[in-house]
């Protein structure tokens, strides 16, 4: 029986990573198809399968990247015959056992939003995993825009968030940024075009992942990452991954209850009111008032009400 991590799947074809550093190509075995679980196993989360009667059942699970696996040999071919339980597991960017997402926000090209920053924190607090946040095309910043953004990126190292700006294209944050990715997997995530896959060229020398110019058409970019991915570097294991567009972004399963808690700043607010969902103008609402005195982000608080209401129409 051995075991290794699966850091690539493209076709029905897995890449497996083996502690000694060697990678495998593997398929999956047919008697993987059905695994037994237990009703507290992760794999169970989001399964029906189990009634609160039975304790174990067989459901289906597919390895994804990031998984760790037992595989076995058979006349030269590798077969993954079982998916170690998951420390997490993320649908977008879909890979498992992660420790820290990268998020890479261009500061222009495509245009900084603090909305669909506050979106994607929202997601990663969601499954409980750190963020690093990376402003990545400073280059293109005049200096007064760059302490404009700068400034208002205060506010989130204030919220305990690492926030780097980097020029990708010449790389000078390297080695801080290799102190940031040791010893943990990490995987880059953000817009398409965003420069996800350039930045990895510039933390692992020698690299030349496919990237791509934006499209000035659509101020996006074109999707050139098409699979997710996990590159191992001295320790380090990185992932690169296909970017988001604006309008694949979902709420997966938030609710406007758990949304403020998801908003860490808010805690500290208190409302007078137990279930308050601090609307504009609520009289005695802490997270309202702490808004007007300008101690929340007034682009924080007007994400906050745009995502709440962007679930209430979703929910429909
Ligand atoms: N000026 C400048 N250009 C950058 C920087 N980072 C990336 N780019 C450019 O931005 C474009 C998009 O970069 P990619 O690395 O392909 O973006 P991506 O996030 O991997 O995109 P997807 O794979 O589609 O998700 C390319 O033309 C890069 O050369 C940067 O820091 N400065
Ligand atoms: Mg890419
Ligand atoms: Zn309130």
């Amino acid at each position: 029986m051995a075991k290794g991590r699966v850091i690539n799947l493209n076709g029905g074809n897995y890449q497996i990573l083996l502690d000694d550093g060697t990678i495998i190509s593997a398929k999956a075995s047919g008697r993987l198809r059905y695994q037994k679980v237990s009703s507290d196993s992760e794999f169970n989360k989001n399964s029906n399968k189990l009634s609160k009667k039975l304790s174990t059942a067989r459901i289906k699970i597919s390895p994804k990247v990031g998984d760790f696996v037992v595989y076995e040999e058979s006349e030269g071919n590798s077969y993954i015959t079982e998916v170690l339980p998951r420390k997490n597991s993320l649908i977008r960017p879909d890979i498992a056992n992660v420790d820290q997402i990268v998020l890479v926000f261009a500061a222009k090209e495509p245009q900084f939003s603090f909305y669909l920053l506050d979106m994607f924190l929202v997601n990663i607090l969601k499954q409980n995993i750190t963020p690093v946040i990376i402003v990545s095309k400073a280059d293109l910043l005049t200096d007064d825009e760059y302490v404009s953004l700068n400034l208002k990126m205060d506010y989130y190292r204030n919220l305990g968030w690492q926030v780097l700006f980097v020029n990708s294209l010449n790389l000078k944050e390297r080695n801080k940024i290799l102190s940031l990715l040791k010893g943990k997997v990490s995987v880059l995530s953000g817009q398409t075009g965003a420069g996800k896959s350039t930045l990895i060229n510039g933390i692992i020398p020698g690299f030349s992942l496919n990237t791509n110019e934006i499209s000035k058409a659509l101020g996006r970019g074109k999707h050139t990452t098409r699979e997710v991915t996990l590159y191992s570097y001295k320790g380090i294991l990185l992932g690169d991954t296909p970017g988001f567009s604006k309008f694949d972004l979902s709420f997966f399963d938030l609710t406007e209850e758990e949304l403020p808690h998801l908003f860490p700043e808010f805690d500290e607010y208190m409302c007078k009111f137990n279930d308050c969902a601090h609307l504009k103008n609520t009289p005695g609402c802490g997270v309202y008032e702490a808004y007007l005195n300008g101690k929340i982000l007034d682009t924080r608080y007007l994400s906050y009400l745009k995502m709440r209401e962007e679930i209430i129409k979703n929910r429909g």
